[in-house]
């Protein structure tokens, strides 16, 4: 069932005992409308637990509660009415108890969400495309009865975390006027907008930004077309600079950084295959496309999928064709 904004904050206020799951491999989005959520609810008076799948990258650690290690325990300790997933597209990806699924709680879940292409299956589904993040469909919620509802500077500054991270800095096609009004509005509720930018910005150790400085260098790969542009991260690369894969969320935004550029990707290694992050510059150009056609999903310009080859050769080769196949769509459009 699709739910609004005041049935689902209605929802929340009328009933107790909730267990906020998010998805698996957490980024700014996941952590801040996860965590903001987690201190509303409880701000607000009511019993609230939260999953998390696994360890966080080093930058998120100052916006978490420091005991948030506990929570990943939490699974056994679950007693719990209500499930709230959040910027979580389907069960699978959500890291609830370490990969056990959704279904495995037997909970009635709340499923709160800005991709398009979520599954709705929840009870109650509360899924807002036009939203730029979940930590925005969070704060709306919370808004929709403001008296009821507590948001507290550090509340405030998850969900603009949340925004920051997801419009890339309002710089993706995410960024709308309401985004705008609603970090204005969680600026004057105190959000720490310096931290954030510190800590998402301006944290780069030296040998992380070496071994950034050298994957550009040297295994950069373009096709024919010159427009598309990804990178095979190879493990020795990763164990010479002792870099912490947790920790590489912005190394995709260099890439669409270069000019020319339409869509980029990061390739890494996976037991059964190769992941694959997909990013876009334009909408026309859409990667949510392309990694659907390969099994996976996510935004239009900004998707991921798992391509199950026997080579790095062979999975380059197939990620280029239909890369190749949207530019030539769009150019005979
Ligand atoms: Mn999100």
């Amino acid at each position: 069932m699709q739910a609004k904004i005041n049935e689902i904050s209605e929802l929340l206020l009328k009933n107790d005992n909730y267990l906020i799951v998010t998805h698996e491999r957490p980024d700014g989005d996941a952590l801040g409308s996860s965590f903001a959520l987690l201190n509303i609810l409880k701000d607000s008076g009511k019993n609230a637990t939260l999953l998390l799948p696994e360890e966080l990258p080093d930058k998120y650690l100052d916006f978490v509660s420091h005991d948030y290690r506990d929570h990943i325990d939490a699974y056994e300790r679950a007693g719990m009415s209500w499930c709230i997933s959040l910027d979580t597209t389907s069960p699978d990806r959500a890291g609830v108890g370490m990969r056990a699924s959704l279904d495995d709680l037997k909970m009635q879940v709340i499923n709160i969400d800005h991709h398009p292409d979520n599954q709705l299956f929840g009870v109650h589904n509360l899924i807002v495309p036009d939203a730029s993040a979940a930590a925005e469909i969070v704060y709306r919620i919370a808004h929709a009865a403001p008296d009821k509802w507590k948001i507290s500077p550090a509340s405030a500054t998850l969900l603009l975390l949340g925004i920051i991270m997801d419009t890339g800095g309002f710089r993706f096609d995410n960024t709308s006027a309401d985004v705008m009004n609603i970090s204005a509005e969680l600026l004057r509720l105190k959000a720490d907008h310096h931290q954030i930018v510190t800590n998402m910005f301006y944290s780069k150790n030296l040998s992380y930004v070496q071994f950034e400085a050298e994957l550009i260098t040297n295994h950069l790969k373009l096709d024919n077309s010159g427009r598309f542009a990804w990178i095979y991260i190879p493990d020795f690369l990763v164990r010479r600079y002792s870099v912490d894969m947790k920790n590489t969320e912005g190394l995709i935004e260099g890439l669409r950084s270069i000019a020319g550029m339409d869509i980029v990707a990061l390739m890494q290694r996976k037991d059964d295959g190769y992941k694959v992050s997909l990013r876009s510059k334009n909408e026309r150009f859409s990667v949510a496309k392309i990694a659907r056609q390969l099994n996976g999903g996510g935004h239009e310009m900004a998707a991921g999928c798992l391509i199950k080859a026997e080579s790095l050769q062979s999975a380059e080769n197939i990620l280029v064709a239909h890369v190749e196949r949207i530019f030539n769509e769009v150019q005979s459009r």
